[in-house]
This record gives C-alpha cells, structure tokens and sequence, in this order.
C-alpha cells in the first residue's frame, strides 16, 4: 500500500508534542504566524490551559535589555531593593507572597498598570516608584506584550465563533482595564544546590485574571498540571512567551477551559528571572460565562460576579485555595 504524504496536513499541527531531551513534553506550541493558529489556541487552552507561542512579534532586544535591567535592579544591595517596598500590594517583596502568609524562595517586584494607554515615552501608567530605576524598555516591553496578549484573545474569539471578535481582547485593552507586572527572581542557594533538594519558589496556584503572559531566562523551575493531577516540568525558552488561562477566562467559557495550576520549584542551582504580565477586565466588568458559548439548555456553573469582587476575594484567599469554589453554583 503507498500511502500519499498529505500536504494540507503541514499546515494544522500546531498543538504538536515537543521533544525534549529524552521525553516528549506534554506542553502545547503554537506558532502564531501559521494558519489554523486560532484553533489550535483554543485546543490548548481546553486541553491544557497552558501554551507555548512562537512567532509572537515581541521584539527580542526589548526583552533582552528588560532582563538585563532586572538582573541589575535584584543584583542591587538589599537595602536599596527594600526602599522599594514592601510590596501591599506593590513594589519589591522578598519571600512573602500575598498577603496571607505564603512563602517562597523569590524575590519580586510588582507593578500596577493603570487605564492610561500606554505609551513608549510615559512611565505614568506604572503605579510604583522603582518604574523609574528601568529604562524604556519596560514599557516597550509592555506595549508589546498587551499587544501579544491581545492578539491571542482575539485569535481565540475567532477559534470560539465569539462575535465580535475583539469582546475577549476588549475586556484587557480598555481603558479601564486591570494589569499587573511582576518581575520574579529564584536565586541561587548553594545549601540547596549541596543538599540536591528542591524548595518552593512559589507555591501552586491558579492565576485569577483573564491571561497571563510569563516569559524567563533559561532556568528551570516552572511546572504546570495537567487535568489528570500529575505536575510536568516546563522546559525554559527564553524567546518564547507562555500564554496561562486564568480563572475569569475559566467563566467566560463556562469552564470550557480550565485556568492552569502552576508553581515554581527552586533547587539552587542556576537563578530564575521571569516576567509575567497579568490581563484583568475593568474593575466593574461583569464576569460571567458568554452566552453565545452557551449549548442549548447549557446552564452557568457560576454566580456572577465583577472583577472587583473576585480581586477582593482573592486577595483573602491563600496562594493555592481554589479561588473560585466560593463562585460556583
Ligand atoms: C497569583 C497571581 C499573581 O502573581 C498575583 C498574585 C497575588 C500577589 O502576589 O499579591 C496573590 C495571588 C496572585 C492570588 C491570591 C492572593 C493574591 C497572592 C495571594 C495570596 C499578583 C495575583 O494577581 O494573584
């Protein structure tokens, strides 16, 4: 029997396994320049609630003079990092995360992103202080992953049949819209490095916006689970952005898609740098599953809420409560 190759085929796995050393990782990939690339972003935030995207128009000097900035801003002597905290909710926090007593091994700074548009000239929009010890390349940086994050939503409004198609991309480029800037840092702990152990850098968690967007160095550390409960390593790569399904993406789509648990394990060996950019809807924006992804006789298996109402209940929750129990029907 021949079997003929198939050309129209090259064109649709975009959701494809990776290999990755000795394993095939269970992490999804989607090359946003290519046809399909809509559908494919929408199986992987069914499947997985967590995708890899390549081709993505970030430009890589930004990200690489951001990281270079950030590796300076946490090499900075203690005491000058700290006149940038404590992080309530923003500025520069060390190993309290949140809160309500969680821990990590990590350090971090936290921006809010206020309504204003951004712009490359203006540091404005940045609601904290140490915005001014980086150079435009926080904001270029910025501007292009709203950007990015943008286009992804309103792929998958396109994979989802949602009209209009900019009602996803909308609710995190209004005006009025809810970001968040995290810088993380996992550094190296010799003792752990001796001892071969691993500790906690963050603990598990879901993400409570709409998508995050997570970029790293080349460190290890991230791990995701997968809906069968077993926790998979992500292989880094530094020119590729992670796209996270949060938990309000979860009830636009009726739990359609899941918002991913994630966590990061710190064994000492090499530091981890990451930035992750969080898309929030307005504050009064109504969250509560689309109706036109709605079956027939489909009910919602959540109590509406606003954005506002399940910021402040997150922020009573601890890091790995399942925030949004307290919103199901
Ligand atoms: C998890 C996702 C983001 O990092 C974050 C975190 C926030 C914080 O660090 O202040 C929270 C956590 C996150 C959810 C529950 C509360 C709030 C810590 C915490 C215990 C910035 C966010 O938006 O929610």
């Amino acid at each position: 029997m021949v079997v003929l190759a198939n050309p129209a085929l090259d064109e649709i796995p975009l959701v494809r396994p990776q290999k990755h050393g000795a394993f095939f990782s269970a992490i999804p990939v989607v090359d946003l320049s290519r046809p399909f690339s809509a559908e494919a972003l929408v199986k992987a935030c069914e499947d997985v609630g967590f995708v890899k995207v390549i081709n993505h128009n970030v430009p890589m000097d930004v990200v690489q003079r951001l990281e270079a900035e950030t590796v300076k801003f946490f090499e900075m002597p203690q005491v000058f990092k700290e006149t940038s905290g404590p992080a309530d909710p923003f500025g520069y926090g060390n190993k309290r995360i949140g809160p309500n007593g969680d821990v990590g091994l990590v350090e971090y700074l936290l921006f809010g992103i206020t309504s204003k548009p951004l712009s490359y000239t203006s540091m404005s929009f940045l609601e904290e202080p140490s915005a001014c010890l980086f150079g435009p390349a926080l904001s270029e940086y910025l501007v292009a992953v709203k950007k990015l994050a943008s286009d992804v939503l309103e792929l998958i409004a396109e994979g989802l049949k949602i009209e209009p198609r900019d009602l996803l991309n909308g609710l995190v480029t209004d005006e009025q819209s809810d970001g968040l800037f995290r810088l993380n840092h996992y550094p190296r702990c010799p003792l752990l490095e001796r001892l071969d152990r691993s500790w906690t850098g963050f603990g598990e968690h879901t993400d409570p916006q709409i998508i995050s967007v997570l970029r790293s160095n080349n460190t290890t550390g991230l791990q995701i689970s997968l809906k069968n409960g077993s926790w998979v390593s992500v292989p880094p790569d530094q020119e590729s952005f992670f796209i996270v399904v949060g938990d309000c993406l979860q009830v636009l789509t009726n739990g359609r898609f899941k918002s991913v648990r994630h966590r990061v394990l710190a064994n000492g060996s090499k530091s981890r740098v990451s930035m992750i950019y969080f898309f929030g809807p307005p504050p009064a924006g109504k969250i509560a599953p689309l109706s036109q992804l709605m079956g027939e006789g489909e009910q919602s298996k959540y109590k509406e809420f606003t954005w506002a109402d399940y910021k402040k209940a997150a922020y009573k929750s601890r890091l790995g409560d399942n925030r949004l129990g307290q919103f199901e029907k």
